[in-house]
């Protein structure tokens, strides 16, 4: 992952809202005007010149123009404005479009001229950001229009446009224009009535649905046993996800590839599909140089899925994001993408391997153009659609969120449907902390270890249920796991459910809220559409193909206790969920994060039957729910055989015969009376026995949480 904080990134110029906005009406923020030749009005930053140039005009009016000499240091040098600062023209919500006129001097490196659009707290601080497409008119003196839209933040007090050079050589603006496209109607308090929600029968939005799941890369580092069996493995099982992005890496050996396979083999017991790609293709210039790469890459592909039955390798993409010996870079160059995609797309074919090929893995959602480009350019050799995005721009507490990224989701899945294919959300996360601190490059959720942190329990699952109602086949969100600590000294990459620093595998609360959504909502499932009656309540509703189990997921953004209501109707089955149907209920509640100091998942906190075609529920304020039949109540047998020994390097032994349940997920290790563990091994080192005089219990666990004795 990677996502720049204020370089790169490209105009979505499709979409706008239309549902829930009121009348269409456009307000001028910032009118275009001419520039004087002191730029008066605009605040200069860095080391460049900046003037006033009437020789260079847009519709008559005199541009800006920015010269940054040869050797200067580039920090998005600009000049800025800000507006929209008078009472009422700001409101939080509120949707903006800024614009401006670009040309070069010639050849200027990329991304050349840009705009961005900020949002401004009272205190003048940025909560937010849009950028306008990068590279355009590059090469060209021809003027050539940027366009930047974005939503305002909780909090923002007013606008700042800035007209951004990040490139040696001479460009000029023009017209730059900020206009409100849209404010929207404020959400009505329903108080103390019951909430409505309908699970429409007769309205699919995935009929095959292929899970909620995540990017991980055990695969990449190397293993104790101890943290495997007792920490990785043993949450993969119990978080149970049917999807995975997995890097991989071009320069492995053969040794490494048999170790990857051997994950890629544990992910398919779990029935996990597979989703490759790699951060590093080599940047090649002739169509021969890279049908010699795609041979060693669908080499390594090929032993995996037929050397080694890595069968569940399903997807591949060229490169992580667009990336070609710079993050993003083929964003502005989608030939050279599409001549590796074609590249691979052969090789697989000769080979006769179903492994499908993905266009075009471009974050943020701003680049999802990316993926039309590909629909209208080279969907012949593309098998699956996907794209990137992370909540950098949205406060956790921003009720918005959920219905703008609905509308992105059912963009991006669209482009997909339109051609008969699917949409894979590859990577998505709340808001990165992109600082450089002490010389370590900080790639982490900028919410951990603060205060906010259990929130994330709320928007991250906003975020899939978005996706899952939007449309989009599966995802991945960013990450199962910390990369390890010691992988660098000058990068470190925390955004996972659990830590990864030395002996420290401790989950984060976000365990306890994402990971009842990658277990309860696997796939093969079919995705029906919901209505609810509260638009601060967000819930997906899917049916499990194997089992014809359920799963609800309601997220209650009010800030009050609601009643609810779920009904089923439609598609001529009535009832669709019989009354007396127990659905176990799962709550995450953010004030009150279910921790578990041995990383296990909270369970049910009860159960509610449907009667009279309703299950009838109170739900805490912010919190998430989920309600599934997806379970069995029978606990697994008691262990047997449990042993100890001392140790030789100290500490106590625990060994015990395994359980042969065919839905046994981990087992727990008790020592008088106090768990100390947890582990998918029939072993397990206590190196913290206080001599040899404690009393070891193991009690097995399966998938649907119960605990035998
Ligand atoms: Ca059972």
């Amino acid at each position: 992952m990677q996502t720049p904080l204020l370089p790169l990134t490209l105009l979505m110029a499709v979409l706008t809202a239309t549902c829930l906005h009121a009348a269409p009406k456009e307000t001028v923020i910032l009118a275009p005007q001419p520039f004087d030749d002191k730029l008066t009005g605009w605040e200069a930053r860095g080391q460049a010149e900046f003037a006033g140039d009437a020789q260079q005009t847009h519709d008559g009016h005199a541009a800006a123009r920015i010269t940054i000499a040869p050797g200067t240091p580039l920090s998005w040098q600009q000049i800025r404005k800000r507006c929209g600062d008078a009472p009422g023209e700001t409101q939080p919500a509120d949707q903006f479009r800024a614009s401006a006129w670009v040309r070069t001097d010639g050849a200027v490196a990329a991304p050349g001229g840009y705009l961005a659009l900020e949002f401004v707290d009272a205190a003048d601080n940025r909560i937010g950001i849009a950028h306008s497409q990068m590279g355009a008119g590059l090469g060209s003196t021809e003027w050539a229009q940027l366009t930047a839209e974005g939503t305002a933040p909780e909090g923002t007090k007013a606008l700042r446009i800035n007209l951004v050079l990040n490139a040696e050589g001479t460009v000029w603006f023009a017209d730059a224009e900020v206009v409100r496209t849209a404010r929207f109607e404020p959400w009505p308090d329903l108080g103390n009535a019951t909430r409505d929600i309908q699970i429409d029968l007769a309205k699919v939005v995935h009929p095959n649905f292929g899970g909620v799941g995540f990017h991980a890369f055990q695969q990449s580092f190397t293993w104790s046993k101890d943290e495997w069996d007792n920490v990785i493995y043993k949450k993969w099982r119990e978080l149970n996800p049917s999807f995975v992005r997995l890097n991989d890496n071009q320069s492995w050996d053969r040794a490494k590839w048999d170790d990857v396979a051997d994950h890629i083999l544990r992910m398919k017991q779990t029935g996990t599909e597979v989703y490759m790609t790699t951060w590093d293709p080599p940047v090649l210039k002739t169509d021969a140089e890279r049908r010699d790469y795609a041979r060693k890459v669908v080499d390594n592909l090929e032993h995996l899925i037929r050397g080694r039955g890595c069968t569940n390798i399903h997807y591949y993409c060229m490169s992580n994001e667009l990336s070609l010996g710079k993050w993003g870079s083929m964003a502005a160059d989608m030939e050279t993408f599409k001549a590796y995609h074609q590249a691979l797309f052969d090789e697989l074919k000769a080979r006769k391997l179903d492994v499908k090929l993905l266009a075009t893995d471009a974050s943020p959602v701003d680049w999802w153009n990316t993926v039309e480009w590909a629909a209208k350019n080279m969907d012949d050799i593309t098998g699956i659609y996907g794209g990137h995005h992370y909540v950098n721009d949205r406060a956790l507490d921003d009720e918005r969120f959920y219905p703008w990224f609905l509308e992105k989701a059912q963009w991006g899945a669209g482009i997909a449907k339109a051609k008969g294919k699917n949409f894979v959300l590859g990577e998505f996360g709340s808001k990165q902390d992109g600082r450089t601190i002490d010389g370590v490059m900080h790639d982490c959720c900028v919410y951990f270890d603060t205060p906010q942190e259990s929130m994330l329990g709320i928007q991250v699952p906003e975020a899939a249920i978005a996706a899952i109602n939007g449309g989009v086949y599966a995802m991945g969100y960013w990450t199962f796991m910390d990369l390890p600590d010691e992988m660098s000294k000058t990068y470190i990459n925390k955004w996972g459910l659990f830590r990864a620093s030395g002996q420290d595998h401790s989950t984060r609360s976000l365990y306890y809220a994402y990971g009842l959504l990658t277990k309860f909502f696997r796939g093969p499932a079919t995705v029906y559409a919901v209505e609810t009656s509260d638009p601060r309540l967000r819930v997906a509703a899917i049916q499990h193909h194997n089992r014809k189990t359920w799963s609800i997921v309601i997220v209650n953004r009010n800030k009050r206790e609601v009643s609810v209501q779920i009904g089923a109707r439609g598609a001529g089955v009535s009832p669709a969920i019989p009354d007396g149907t127990a659905f176990r209920k799962y709550v995450y509640d953010p004030a009150h994060p279910p921790m578990n100091p041995c990383g296990d998942l909270q369970g049910p906190s009860g159960k509610v039957a449907m009667k009279r075609g309703r299950l009838t529920d109170t739900i805490g304020p912010m919190t998430l729910t989920v309600y599934t039949t997806a379970y069995d109540d029978t606990p697994p047998a008691p262990v047997k055989g449990v042993k100890t020994e001392k140790a030789p390097d100290g500490g106590i032994v625990v060994r015990w015969q395994a359980n042969s349940e065919p839905d046994l997920c981990y087992y727990r290790i008790f020592r008088d009376g106090v768990q100390i563990g947890s582990t998918v091994a029939t072993k397990y080192s206590d190196r913290n026995a206080a001599g040899d005089t404690g009393v070891y219990k193991v009690v097995a666990v399966d998938q649907s949480g119960n605990a035998g004795r």
